[in-house]
C-alpha cells in the first residue's frame, strides 16, 4: 500500500491548533510575571493542594482523619459526602497569601499559605503552610481532648525520587523532612517546625497514579491498624519513592508550620534563616500583614469602605477569596467526540486534543473543579478588578485552546486528576457545540477602562499588547459563531447541537447555551432563532469593534464589527424577529407546541413482563412561532441594553421583572416565569428542573447591571428602573449573605420560594458576583 507521508502526519482538523503565535508566549507572561505565579494553591479539587504552573510538577497537599459518630474517614479530595460544615478561603490574594477555614465535626482546621522570594531562593521562591488544629468548642475539659492525625505529602508528578530525612527529628528546633532536586527549582527541602508535642510518622510510595493517593494512604493505615491496632503510617518506603507522606499526630489544639525552600543546592542559600523566617512568630507576623493588605485591597478594589455591614463584608471577602483561591492549573488532553466517524463506536468515538495547559478559576471545588468556558467570563468580571495580570493570563490560556476552526472546547477536563471526577460519558467535547462567548464581557470592561485611562501605564501597555496578539483569535472565535451557529434568516442565530431524535425529554436540552434545560422550541430545527445567542453576538461584535478601535485596525470588508453590532442591535429588526407585541416580551422563535407532556409508557417484555418508561407525548402539531416562555432568555435584549430608554417595551420589561407572579421573588429573579408551561417541570425521569425556576446569580448580575444602566438614562422609566434596581440588589445580596452565614457556603442556585441555597455547594464561581453587586460595579457598554 502506498502511503502519503504528508497524510500520515497530518492531524485531523478538529485537533489542529489555531495557526497563530500563542498568547501565552508574549514577553509579558514570561520573566517576573511567570515566576511570581509559579507556586500556588492551584489544586482546587483537594482541601489544600499546592503545585507549580508546570505540566509535571511537585505537588503538596493535606489529608486528615475525620471522625464522625466514632467512625474514621480520610479527608483529602473535596467531597460533599465528607459533610464539612464549612470550608473555604476566607482570604486569598491569588498570588502569595491565603487563609482557609475547614470545620469537620468537632475539629476546626485553619490552613494558611504564604509565598516568599528572597536572595538564595530558587525559581519561584519558597513557601510555607501553617496548619492550626483547634477543637470547635473552645472550652473543653482536658480529658476530652483527643488526638488528631493530619498528613502532609509531597509528590513528584515527573516520577523523580524524593529523599527522606527522618532521623533525629526535633520538631521544636525545626527539622528537615524531605529533599530533592528538580530542573525547575534546583535543590529543595521540606522542613517542619512546631512548638507543640507532635509525633511524626511517614510512608513513601512509588507510583505514577498520584490521583489515587488517598487510597494508598488509607491502605497503608488500614494494614497497620489491623496488625498493630494503631493509626500510624508504616514508617517504611518503597525504593526511590516519588511520594512522601508525613503523618503528624498530636492532641488538639496544636499548630505546625511546614516550609518548602528551593535553590538549596547553592552554597549561599541561607536555608536556616529562610526556614526561621517562614515559621513561628515571624510567620505569624507576615500572615497578619498579608491579611491586612488583603482587607485594604478588598475595600479599595471594590470601593466598599463604609458601604457594607460586617456580615456582608465577611461573605464578600469569602466570595472573592474563594474565587482567587479556587484558581487552578491543569494540564492534559481533552477528548473530542467525532460523530462522523463510523469506524469507531460508543465511548471510544473520540480523539485527543493536543496536550495543553489551562490556568483557570473553577465553578465549584467539590463538584466541578475544572474549567468551563462561559463560567470563566463571569469569573473574570470579578478577577480583572482585583488583578488584571491574573485575568489576562487566564483569558490568554483559554484563547490558546482554540483550534484552527476558531472553536474552544466548553468543558476542560485535563489530566487524570480532573478526569477522575467526571463520568465517562460526559468527558468528550463536541466540536459542533459552542458556549456563550462571555470572555467578551470581561474584555469589554477591560477595554472600556483602558480607553478611560484607568490603568497605570505598565498595565495599559500589557493590555494593549495582549489585545494585539489576541485579536486574530478573537476574530476567529467570532467567525466560528457567526458561521457555524447562524440561522436561516439573515442575522439570526441558534444554538446547534440540540437532540432532534430524543423521545424522553420534555423539551430537548440546549447544553451549549449554558442554560441547559431552559425551555426552547419544542421541536429543534433549522428554523430556530435563539434570542440569547443573538444578543451574545451583539456583545461580541460590539466588543470586537471597540478592540479594533483601540488597536487602530482597518475595517476590512466582511470584518466591519461596528456594522455587525449595529445590525444586531437594530431595534426594528430585533422586534420583527423576536417581539410578541401584544405581550411586550421577547421570545425565541421555532417549531413549537405548548401541548407536550411526559407520560409513563408500558413496554411488554416477553409474555407477562412489562417495563415502564417515561416518554414525551406531543398532543398537537408544532408550528413555526414565537416560543412563549418568559424568563432569563426573554430578558436578553434588556440585558444587552438594546431597548431605547423611551420605548414602551422597556416599561413592559420592567413589569415582567417586578411582577411577583412572573419573575420577581424576594431573593432575586426566577429563571423562568411562574406562568410558563414548563415552570419547575422535570425534563426526564432523571432530570429535575434546573434553569426552570431557581435563581441564578450570573443572570441576575446581568439584569441588575441593565437596571442600573436604565436608572441613569434619561427617559420616562428612569425612576421605575431605579426603584426596581434598589430592591433587586438588596434582595440578592441579603439572600446570598444570609445563606452564607446560615450554611457556611455559597451555592450554585437559590430556591425561588424560600431563597434557600441549592444545587452544588461551595459554588464559588459566578455566585461570587455578589461582590460586584455590593460594589455596584457593572461596567459600561
Ligand atoms: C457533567 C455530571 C458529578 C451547569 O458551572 C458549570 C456548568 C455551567 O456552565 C452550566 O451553565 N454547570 C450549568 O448549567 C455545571 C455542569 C456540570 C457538568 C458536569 C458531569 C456528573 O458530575
Amino acid at each position: 500500500r502506498l502511503v502519503n507521508p504528508v497524510e500520515e502526519v497530518r492531524r485531523p482538523r478538529v485537533v489542529t491548533p489555531f495557526p497563530a503565535p500563542k498568547i501565552m508566549d508574549l514577553p509579558q507572561f514570561q520573566g517576573e510575571h511567570r515566576e511570581s505565579l509559579y507556586w500556588g494553591t492551584y489544586r482546587p479539587q483537594v482541601y489544600l493542594g499546592i503545585r507549580a504552573r508546570t505540566p509535571w510538577s511537585l505537588l503538596a497537599g493535606l489529608m486528615w482523619i475525620g471522625v464522625k459518630d466514632g467512625r474514621y474517614a480520610m479527608r483529602h479530595v473535596c467531597q460533599d459526602s465528607d459533610e464539612l460544615s464549612t470550608y473555604g478561603w476566607t482570604h486569598h490574594n491569588g498570588r502569595d497569601f491565603g487563609h482557609q477555614i475547614l470545620v469537620d465535626q468537632d475539629m476546626t482546621l485553619a490552613t494558611s499559605f504564604l509565598k516568599s522570594k528572597v536572595d538564595g531562593s530558587g525559581y519561584g521562591g519558597d513557601w510555607a503552610v501553617r496548619i492550626d488544629v483547634q477543637s470547635k468548642q473552645s472550652e473543653r475539659s482536658e480529658d476530652m481532648l483527643r488526638t488528631a492525625h493530619i498528613f502532609f505529602y509531597m509528590a513528584d508528578e515527573d516520577g523523580h525520587a524524593l529523599s527522606l530525612s527522618t532521623d533525629n527529628l526535633d520538631v521544636h528546633e525545626g527539622s528537615l523532612l524531605a529533599s530533592g532536586s528538580r530542573m525547575d527549582v534546583g535543590g529543595w527541602q521540606l522542613h517542619l517546625k512546631s512548638m507543640d508535642d507532635l509525633e511524626v510518622h511517614y510512608s513513601g510510595f512509588k507510583t505514577n497514579h498520584i490521583h489515587n493517593l488517598s487510597e494508598l494512604v488509607q491502605e497503608n493505615l488500614g494494614a497497620q491498624a489491623r496488625k498493630y491496632g494503631r493509626l500510624q503510617l508504616s514508617d517504611t518506603s518503597d525504593g526511590s519513592p516519588n511520594i512522601l507522606v508525613f503523618q503528624v499526630s498530636a492532641r488538639i489544639p496544636f499548630k505546625t508550620d511546614i516550609v518548602f525552600v528551593s535553590g538549596t543546592g547553592l552554597q549561599s542559600s541561607g536555608v536556616e534563616e529562610r526556614v526561621n523566617s517562614l515559621t513561628g512568630t515571624s510567620l505569624t507576623g507576615q500572615l497578619k500583614e498579608k491579611q491586612r493588605e488583603f482587607d485594604t485591597k478588598f475595600e479599595k478594589s471594590f470601593n466598599l469602605a463604609d458601604k457594607l455591614d460586617s456580615e456582608s463584608m465577611i461573605a464578600g471577602k469569602a466570595a472573592i477569596g474563594n474565587m482567587l483561591g479556587g484558581i487552578g492549573y491543569f494540564y492534559g488532553q481533552s477528548k473530542i467526540s467525532l460523530p462522523g466517524n463510523p469506524n469507531l463506536g460508543g465511548l471510544n468515538n473520540f480523539i485527543s486534543y493536543w496536550p495543553a495547559e489551562l490556568y483557570t478559576a473553577v465553578p465549584s471545588r467539590p463538584f466541578f473543579p475544572r474549567g468551563f468556558l462561559w463560567d470563566e467570563g463571569f469569573h473574570q468580571l470579578l478577577i480583572w478588578r482585583w488583578d488584571v495580570h491574573i485575568s489576562l493570563d487566564i483569558i490568554g490560556h483559554w484563547l490558546d485552546l482554540m483550534n484552527i476552526d476558531g472553536w474552544i472546547p466548553r468543558e476542560q477536563i485535563l489530566g487524570a486528576e480532573a478526569r477522575s471526577k467526571v463520568p465517562e460519558e460526559f468527558i468528550p467535547q463536541h466540536p459542533t457545540n459552542g458556549n456563550p462567548p462571555t470572555l467578551f464581557l470581561a474584555l469589554r470592561d477591560i477595554v472600556h477602562s483602558l480607553k478611560q485611562n484607568k490603568f497605570i501605564s505598565t498595565e495599559s501597555k500589557e493590555i494593549s499588547s495582549f489585545l494585539e496578539r489576541a485579536y486574530v483569535r478573537l476574530e476567529a472565535w467570532f467567525q466560528w459563531f457567526n458561521t457555524t451557529q447562524s440561522g436561516k434568516e439573515m442575522s439570526s442565530y441558534y444554538w446547534h447541537g440540540r437532540d432532534i431524535t430524543t423521545t424522553r425529554e420534555l423539551n430537548p436540552k440546549t447544553l451549549s447555551s449554558g442554560l441547559d434545560d431552559y425551555p426552547r422550541a419544542s421541536h429543534p430545527s433549522e428554523d430556530e432563532r435563539h434570542l440569547d445567542l443573538r444578543c451574545w453576538m451583539y456583545l461580541a461584535s460590539d466588543c470586537m469593534h471597540s478592540i479594533a478601535e483601540v488597536l487602530d485596525k482597518d475595517t476590512k470588508p466582511g470584518k466591519d464589527y461596528g456594522a455587525t453590532a449595529k445590525l444586531l442591535s437594530d431595534f426594528q429588526i430585533l422586534n420583527q424577529m423576536h417581539l410578541d407585541d401584544k405581550y411586550g416580551a421577547y421570545f425565541d422563535f421555532g417549531n413549537h407546541t405548548e401541548k407536550v407532556r411526559l407520560h409513563w409508557k408500558e413496554n411488554m417484555v416477553g409474555h407477562n413482563h412489562a417495563t415502564r418508561e417515561l416518554v414525551r407525548e406531543v398532543l398537537e402539531r408544532p408550528e413555526l412561532r414565537l416560543v412563549p416562555h418568559v424568563g432569563y432568555v426573554s430578558l436578553f435584549p434588556f440585558m444587552g441594553r438594546i431597548i431605547p430608554p423611551e420605548s414602551w417595551i422597556l416599561e413592559k420589561q420592567l413589569d415582567l421583572i417586578s411582577n411577583q407572579s412572573i419573575l420577581w421573588t424576594d431573593y432575586g429573579l426566577r429563571s423562568l416565569s411562574k406562568t410558563s408551561s414548563l415552570y419547575m417541570k422535570r425534563n426526564t425521569e432523571h432530570d429535575p428542573p434546573y434553569w426552570r425556576g431557581p435563581i441564578w446569580m450570573n443572570m441576575n448580575y446581568m439584569i441588575l447591571s441593565a437596571l442600573h444602566h436604565y436608572s441613569k438614562e434619561d427617559g420616562p422609566y428612569r425612576d421605575k428602573a431605579r426603584a426596581i434596581y434598589d430592591d433587586l440588589r438588596g434582595n440578592l445580596i441579603r439572600n446570598v449573605v444570609r445563606n452564607y452565614h446560615q450554611t457556611g457556603f455559597l451555592w450554585e442556585q437559590y430556591d425561588q420560594r424560600k431563597g434557600k441555597g441549592k444545587g452544588a455547594r461551595v459554588f464559588t464561581g459566578w455566585t461570587a458576583l455578589v461582590v460586584l453587586m455590593m460594589a455596584e460595579a457593572y461596567g459600561e457598554s
